[in-house]
């Protein structure tokens, strides 16, 4: 039996694969589990957005990517954070609100951030990550290397004129952007088909010249076999690539978004047959088919996630809250002498 971590000596690669993608999906999926109990009990605020059913989408992308590559999300960033490197306790404490956060306590669910591990923050604001991730790709260009920028965003943002603004430019000038698109189906509780009466996404960038193709994000292997082949030839092309990744979130828009709300715009039914689909489950049986996964391997895995939340939760209950006296830091009129 494989052992759930990388053994440099193994020359399966694609059971050791796998299983960094299981590992990592299952870290997401608990963490995000967890966070739900922590806002009940009242220890987070604010927003909190949950990508529970989507974690293929980071899981398959961004071990891919290099250090000095760069991500930008949107406010349901968990995932990324925690994908990208920042450890889990930073990601927690910003949760809370706590001085030991990735962002200082300052940014919250919605504004989780890690450049130091290429992660270049989450976004409250709809569309907001693409014009950035223009101007990072821009940044490469100028610079001259074979880094990427993968930008993801939602399918509520595709119809705004910013993203499309953004493509263009990006097709015009040869910028090195990797456009992921989440289609997790809704913007809160409208259904696509209902934003728009193009619902080919992929169709929409070629309408810029951007060249692109959707895939079924509920399967972590589809995801990681498109992102390297496209990843790989962005390094020489140095061209953006548009990938519209299928996608569902089980859980509702944000925690006020709960059944009785989702009622209103999809049925229970639908959440249960994407459910069956779900990726962890059959990166799982892959797995097990492989003889990579048994059931001891399996609590292993269950009981170190465990550990990490637990620690995580530790570590932001007792870092404090930050000084009232810092409330004008950071802020961008102070930084420009206002
Ligand atoms: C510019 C802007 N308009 C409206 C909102 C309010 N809003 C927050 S999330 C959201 C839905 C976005 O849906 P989508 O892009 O599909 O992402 P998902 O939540 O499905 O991941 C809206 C309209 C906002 N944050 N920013
Ligand atoms: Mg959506």
């Amino acid at each position: 039996m494989a052992k759930l971590t990388l053994d440099p000596r193994d020359t399966s690669t694609d059971t050791q694969e796998l299983l960094g993608m299981y590992r990592l999906m299952v870290r997401v999926r608990r963490f995000e589990e967890s966070l739900y109990r922590r806002y009940r009990e009242g220890k987070i605020g604010g927003y909190l957005h949950r990508y529970d059913g989507e974690e293929a989408l980071v899981a398959g992308v961004v071990p891919l990517l290099r250090r000095d590559d760069y991500i930008l999300c949107t406010y349901r960033d968990h995932g990324h954070a925690i994908s990208c490197g920042v450890p889990m306790r930073e990601v927690m404490a910003e949760l809370y609100g706590r001085v030991g956060g990735c962002a200082a306590g300052k940014g919250g669910s919605m504004h989780l951030i890690g450049p130091e591990y290429g992660f270049l923050g989450g976004d409250g604001i709809v569309g907001g990550p693409v014009p950035v991730a223009l101007g990072v790709g821009y940044a490469i260009k100028m610079r001259g290397g074979d880094q990427v920028c993968a930008c993801y965003f939602g399918d509520g943002a595709i119809n705004q004129g910013g993203v499309h603004e953004s493509m263009n430019m990006a097709a015009l000038y040869g910028v090195p952007v990797l456009f992921i698109l989440e289609n997790n189906g809704y913007a809160m509780g409208t259904a696509v088909e209902r934003s728009t009466r193009q619902p080919d996404m992929v169709a929409k960038a070629a309408a810029h010249g951007i060249a692109g193709e959707q895939i079924d994000a509920m399967d972590a292997q589809v995801v990681r076999e498109a992102a390297s082949r496209i990843i790989g030839s962005m390094r020489t092309t140095h061209e953006p690539y548009f990938l519209e990744a299928r996608c569902y979130r089980y859980v509702g828009h944000g925690v006020a978004d709960n059944a009785q709300q989702q009622r209103f715009y999809r049925e229970e039914d639908e959440i249960e047959q994407w459910k069956r689909r779900d990726p962890l489950l059959s990166t799982r049986a892959r797995l097990v088919e492989l003889g990579a996964l048994g059931e001891a391997d399996e609590k292993a895995l269950e009981a170190e996630v465990e550990a990490e939340i637990a620690e995580a939760v530790a570590f932001a209950e007792q870092s404090p809250e930050p000084p009232l006296d810092s409330l004008y830091e950071n802020v961008f009129t102070e930084s420009m002498g206002v």
